[in-house]
Order: structure tokens, then C-alpha cells, then sequence
């Protein structure tokens, strides 16, 4: 769609909605900013960015006739593509984009771009440095936190664009193309957004919607629903398996990493060489390699920033230790699917802390991934009743169970009840949301508290 001359009307001032405006006005293009929150206070948005001092913005309400004014609306990820005013804005005939879509108009260069439900933004920070060991000129964006439309215009024609985009990015793209593209796997999540898993599934295949043959996707061969979507999808496909030997493709083998191309299998590491743990993690590794070396990236690039990678904050992170009790921060476990990895990591009797924003999600698995090891639950947040009750209907002794009001509390409760040799682990299988700004923000503050605790 040609962009010249059209009006955009942004929508949300986070990161997202302020990056993209910033972009639209240094590409003279004519802007409305909007947010639905009328609490909110323009003079502390403005403040954002200079670059806003000429930009109308509404808060609130936001009315038809300034609606109709507008061409292209940009919507931040987080704002649901079925809410009334995106709605109106549909039926006044406005093209409804996302902030990616917004800055792939704009990309000179080649895009990587990674989704899937769990281990996406460890896989594109390991992407971004393999492809850092290669080209010159590579930008790390997207759902990591670093909005796309932020950077695209530093891209020319040899950059590269690794990008972790989530299935909210996802569901806003018409023309955004990667040449390489990796849906790492499927589990429920974010369903009060998708409203059901089929409309979250396909939001998540619309990453390969622009691709065909000149284009890879890299697939879990693991994942049911992603080695189905293999026959449909037009790109060309590459599997990654952590269960089985493939004849194309990449795979674990015992401790081996093993790639196969035309018949020849070439031996990209051993596990034990990686800082990575846990075979969630081995996935990463291989969707990542897969990516590097069909972009065409030479096996000893990739082995060399593989075996020195570590994990990212907030993932399964070790904190400090303190009278003999670890402390792990997965604050970035916002699903149970990613919860359920992180117990699944833990060696050591754990005091687990759970709960958050509610999602709609279920906690059956995660509870029977506890497998004995937890020795208290500690929940908090809007989630807490459902968890408690999942779990004590699984077996888990109620006894075991505590409410708590805030972090703080939690982290005491959890040091109080721990002995020498036990790890303390927030992994909450929830969404911060409601009681923190992000997740980083409820992960910094567990990393802070449990810092402070006297030995
Ligand atoms: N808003 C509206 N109307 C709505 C909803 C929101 O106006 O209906 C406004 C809010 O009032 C607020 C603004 O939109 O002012 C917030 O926009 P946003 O929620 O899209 O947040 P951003 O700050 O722009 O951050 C977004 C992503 N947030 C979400 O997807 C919720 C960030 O992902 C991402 O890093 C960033 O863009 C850069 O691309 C965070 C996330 O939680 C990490 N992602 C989810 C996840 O990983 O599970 C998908």
C-alpha cells in the first residue's frame, strides 16, 4: 500500500505507539496519536519525545469525525484488533496495521523473525548474536522491547533484522515478509486476547503469511499443530527436532546437535559445550542454528557465539544464594507452558511463587510438573484462588498452600520456610500485569529482594 500523502492515526502511547509516531514524523507524514486510557496526561506524554510537539494527540473517547480523518491505523500490540473503536475505525474504512507492518514499510534489508509461544526472545537474542559474528550491521527488535519502528530507519541493504515478534504483532501484518522465519511451538496462551486456540494458532502462522519458496520457515517437528502447518505453509520448510533423528533438517541426538542437509550430517556441538541448560533451551539452539545457517552463515560463526551465549534476565536466572537457599528469577515464565519448564530445571526442593494477571489459562500441567518438588506454593495476584484450587484438586496438600498480598511478602514466607540446600523460584505462569508495569519489573524487583535478605 503506498503511504505517501495518507494520515495515520496511532494507537497507544507505550513504547510501541510512541516509536511509531516518532518514525511517521520523520517521514513527514501526517500523525494522530491516541490512547484509550483518558487518564492518562498529555503533558507526560509529550514529554516522551520531542519529536511530539507538533503531533495532535487525543486521550479517552475518540470521535468519528477525527476517525474518518484518518487513513492507516497503527495499533500497538497490545490494543485487541476487536474492541469497539477498532471497530469504527474498520468501518470508516481505515487499513488497520500493526506497529510492525508500519515499520516493514520501511525495511531496506533482509528480516529474521522468530515467534512462537515459549523461548522466542532467548532464540532471537541468540540470533541477533550469531548474526552479529557475521554481518556488519544487525538490529535486534520487536516483542524483546525494542519497538521495530524504532530502528528501521538505520536499515540499507545489507542489514539484518532479527525480530521476536508475538502473536498480538502478529495478527496487524499484511505485507511483512522475513527470509527466514521460525515458529518455535503452540501452547495455550493469551486467550482472553485470541478469544480461542485456533485464532491464536493462526495469528502465529501469519509469520509465513507473505512467504514462498525463496523463503525458509523453521518448524518444531515436535509440536503437532506446527508439523501439520508444514504441509500448508508456502515457505520452504525446515524441522528441528529434539526427540528424533530427521533426514533434513536439525536434531538432538543423545548429547549431539546434529544438522542434516542432503544426506551429510555435519555435528554442530554438545550440549555440555553450551552455558545453556535444559532441553527447552537445546530447542532455541537449534531453531536459532537452522535460521543462521539457511541465511547462510558459516557453521564456526555460529559455533563460536553458541558455546559462549548465556541465558537471558529473567529466564530461569540464578540470583544470589543466601544461607545455603538459590534463588531463581523466571519472571519471564508467563504461561504455564514456560512455568512448567522452569520447575522442570529446578534440582533442588523448591518454594515456588505463582500467580498473577489472569489469562484464562489452566494449571493442570504445570501443577503435575511439580512432581514432588515443591515444597510451598506461594501465590499472589488475581490468579491465585484458581491456581490453589487446580492444585489441591490435583493432590497437592492444601497445607502447603500460601496466600500472599505482595512480592515482598512472598520472597519472606519463601526464606522463612527454606532450608540450606532448597531454591526459592518465582516463575508465576502468569502475566505481571495488574500489579506490575512488565515482567522485568516484577522479575528486578524479586532479584532486589531476595539481594536484600539477611543471611
Ligand atoms: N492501549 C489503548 N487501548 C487498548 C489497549 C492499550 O489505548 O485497548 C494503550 C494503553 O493505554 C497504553 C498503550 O496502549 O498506553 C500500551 O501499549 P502496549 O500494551 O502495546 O505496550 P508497549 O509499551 O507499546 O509494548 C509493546 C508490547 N506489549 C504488549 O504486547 C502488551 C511489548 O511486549 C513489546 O516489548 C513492545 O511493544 C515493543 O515491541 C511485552 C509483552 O508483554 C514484553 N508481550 C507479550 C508477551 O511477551 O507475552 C505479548
Amino acid at each position: 500500500m503506498k503511504i505517501e500523502g495518507k494520515k495515520f492515526l496511532v494507537v497507544g502511547t507505550g513504547i510501541s505507539g510512541i516509536a511509531a509516531t516518532e518514525l511517521l514524523v520523520k517521514k513527514n507524514l501526517e500523525v494522530l496519536l491516541y490512547d484509550g486510557n483518558g487518564e492518562l496526561k498529555e503533558q507526560e506524554i509529550r514529554e516522551k519525545s520531542p519529536l511530539l510537539a507538533q503531533v495532535e494527540i487525543v486521550l479517552g473517547e475518540l470521535s468519528e469525525e477525527k476517525i474518518k480523518s484518518c487513513d492507516i491505523a497503527v495499533l500497538s500490540p497490545g490494543v485487541p484488533i476487536d474492541i469497539s473503536v477498532v471497530n469504527q475505525m474498520r468501518e470508516a474504512g481505515l487499513a488497520i496495521w500493526g506497529e510492525i507492518e508500519l515499520a516493514y514499510a520501511f525495511e531496506k534489508g533482509k528480516v529474521l523473525a522468530i515467534t512462537g509461544t515459549n523461548g522466542k526472545t532467548t532464540t532471537t537474542a541468540l540470533l541477533g548474536e550469531i548474526m552479529k559474528n557475521y554481518c556488519a550491521k544487525v538490529q535486534v527488535v520487536g516483542n524483546i522491547g525494542i519497538p521495530y519502528t524504532s530502528v528501521v530507519t538505520d536499515t540499507d541493504e545489507n542489514s539484518v533484522t532479527v525480530a521476536e515478534i508475538s502473536s498480538f504483532q502478529l495478527e496487524t501484518v499484511h505485507e511483512f515478509c522475513p527470509q527466514v522465519s521460525a515458529i518455535l511451538n503452540i501452547t495455550p496462551d493469551h486467550l482472553n486476547r485470541h478469544h480461542t486456540m485456533e485464532n491464536y494458532i493462526l495469528a502465529k502462522e501469519y509469520i509465513t503469511k507473505n512467504q514462498g519458496k525463496e523463503q525458509v520457515c523453521v518448524l518444531n517437528y515436535e509440536d503437532e499443530v506446527l508439523r501439520k502447518f508444514a504441509e500448508e505453509t508456502k515457505a520452504k520448510v525446515l524441522f528441528f527436532s529434539s526427540q528424533r533423528k530427521l533426514s533434513e533438517g536439525i536434531f538432538l541426538d543423545g548429547e549431539n546437535i546434529i544438522w542434516v542437509a542432503e544426506g551429510k550430517e555435519t555435528t554442530v556441538c554438545n550440549v555440555k559445550e553450551l552455558k545453556l541448560i535444559g532441553r527447552h533451551n537445546y530447542e532455541n539452539v537449534m531453531a536459532a542454528t537452522a535460521m543462521a545457517l539457511s541465511f547462510g552463515v558459516p557453521m564456526e560463526k555460529i559455533k563460536e557465539v553458541l558455546v559462549r551465549f548465556v541465558a537471558v534476565a529473567h529466564r530461569i536466572e540464578y540470583v544470589v544464594t543466601k544461607r545455603g537457599v538459590r534463588f531463581y528469577n523466571d519472571s519471564k515464565g508467563t504461561n504455564p507452558d514456560a512455568a512448567i519448564q522452569a520447575i522442570r530445571a529446578m534440582e533442588w526442593p523448591t518454594l515456588l511463587i505463582g500467580g498473577g494477571y489472569d489469562k484464562n489459562s489452566e494449571y493442570d500441567e504445570w501443577i503435575e510438573a511439580f512432581d514432588g518438588k515443591v515444597k510451598k506454593l506461594v501465590l499472589l495476584g488475581a490468579t491465585r484462588e484458581k491456581i490453589a484450587e487446580t492444585a489441591i484438586k490435583l493432590g497437592y496438600p492444601k497445607e502447603d498452600i500460601v496466600f500472599v498480598e505482595s512480592l515482598q511478602e512472598a520472597v519472606d514466607v519463601c526464606y522463612q520456610n527454606a532450608e540450606s540446600g532448597d531454591a526459592v523460584l518465582l516463575s508465576p505462569a502468569c502475566a505481571s500485569w495488574g500489579m506490575f508495569k512488565n515482567y522485568e519489573q516484577r522479575g528486578d524487583m524479586f532479584k532486589e529482594m531476595a539481594r536484600a535478605l539477611k543471611e
